[in-house]
């Protein structure tokens, strides 16, 4: 049974001054290198990219999971492995046991870590931090974008079971953004989950067609779709049906209702959320790290900022059109088989947009990502 969601972090701290120093002088003597040459080794099992920092007993090492970052230092909850020094306290002066919260720093590889990360720490105290990360377990997955200006990932978090791609019903979802990151979560083997949020500020007639034909492709391929009010609780129920065997992560623009949701979620969690911009319709970017929360009932959900795009990392623009799942059943029947579905001659795909059976705005979508991914490429050389 994971540990319930306290509402402060625990990071961790020695009892006293004095403990304090002991400690440190007791982890000057572990084996930890200092040559920032130093190379990667890898482990038998090659689950573990350990840094060549450290060349003690894998038995000294203890086991978390990364559940927040503040610059440099993550905060980890400690699972399993080498117990901490008993002098070794929580804010709330009782000793760190497994399931608590403990700052950590990590050194070169350790830096990679990510949210939804397993990693190795020994216990080490410094000015920031209770534990030194070591080495960060190889991943199952991860959700991956390119950086503002395409050059670089940006690994947003991994170990991730699904992403739930959250949008409001006021102002209007926007189906560009929600198509990169299906692309993203398929590219990685993710499952998704779409949510509209804010549907007690929906009450109009005519925007209910609207929104039956936004959602027809989603519903075509199969995926969750909630229609939710975090605000007036409508809908959290089943959402909690969802997230209860999962680690999920809640993504998409500012202001669209992430952080209210988890507030609906764990009652008392009261995070901070801002009202969007009467002016703009954009959300104040209100949430700026990533934390990681349990659920109550079992489940994991991770929170993010609010982005304004997400670009796709990676991805040669030629592969994209494996990643819109309907286009798969038509084009195995276009003339070319290496078909772009874009320009070409007896183009299956194009045949059926043209009798609506492909759906037009997810049609324009890919036209839209493969240029962009076109653009990225070329200025790449
Ligand atoms: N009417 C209504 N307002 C909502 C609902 N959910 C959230 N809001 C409001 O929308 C605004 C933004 O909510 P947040 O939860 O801060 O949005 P966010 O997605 O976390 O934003 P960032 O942290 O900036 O990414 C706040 O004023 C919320 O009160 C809802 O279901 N209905
Ligand atoms: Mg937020
Ligand atoms: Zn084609």
């Amino acid at each position: 049974m994971p540990k319930q969601q306290k509402k402060k972090t625990k990071i961790g701290s020695h009892k006293s001054k004095r403990q304090g120093r002991a400690s440190h002088r007791r982890s000057n003597q572990r084996n930890l290198h200092r040559d920032p040459q130093a190379l990667l080794k890898k482990q038998a099992d090659e689950q573990l990219v350990l840094s060549d920092y450290y060349d003690g007993e894998l038995s000294q090492l203890a086991t978390g999971l990364v559940v927040s970052r503040k610059g440099p230092v993550y905060i980890v909850r400690w699972q399993t492995g080498a117990s901490a020094e008993s002098e070794f306290w929580t804010e709330e002066q009782e000793p760190l046991q497994v399931g608590d919260e403990l700052s950590c720093i990590a050194r070169r590889e350790g830096k990679a870590a990510v949210i939804g990360d397993l990693v190795h720490f020994v216990w080490e105290q410094s000015d920031l931090a209770l534990g030194l990360i070591v080495a960060v377990e190889l991943r199952d997955n991860a959700l991956v974008r390119a950086d503002a200006l395409g050059r670089r990932p940006q690994t947003l978090a991994a170990n991730l079971d699904r992403i739930w791609i959250v949008s409001a019903l006021d102002p209007p979802p926007k189906s560009g953004l929600i198509d990169r990151y299906l692309v993203a979560a398929h590219v990685n083997h993710i499952n998704v989950g779409l949510i509209l949020n804010k549907v007690d500020l929906f009450m109009d007639e005519e925007h209910v067609e609207e929104l039956e034909s936004f959602l027809e492709p989603y519903q075509a391929l199969k995926i969750p779709i909630l229609l939710l009010s975090a605000t007036e609780g409508e809908g959290i129920d089943e959402l909690n049906d969802y997230l209860k065997a999962e680690r999920s992560v809640f993504v998409g623009h500012s202001g669209v209702g992430k952080t209210s949701l988890l507030n609906a979620l764990i009652p008392g969690l009261d995070e901070a959320v801002t009202e969007v911009s009467d002016a703009t319709g954009k959300g104040q970017h209100t949430t700026t790290t990533s934390t990681l929360y349990t659920l109550e009932h079992g489940g994991e959900i991770i929170d993010s900022p609010g982005i304004r795009s997400f670009g796709l990392w990676d991805m040669p623009p030629e592969q994209l059109k494996d990643h819109f799942s309907e286009f798969l059943e038509y084009a195995e029947q276009c003339y070319f088989h290496n078909c772009t579905h874009l320009h070409e001659p007896k183009c299956a795909v194009i045949d059926a947009l043209d009798r609506d059976e492909i759906h037009v705005e997810r049609y324009e979508n890919y036209v839209r990502i493969y240029d962009d991914l076109l653009d990225e490429s070329s200025e790449a050389y």
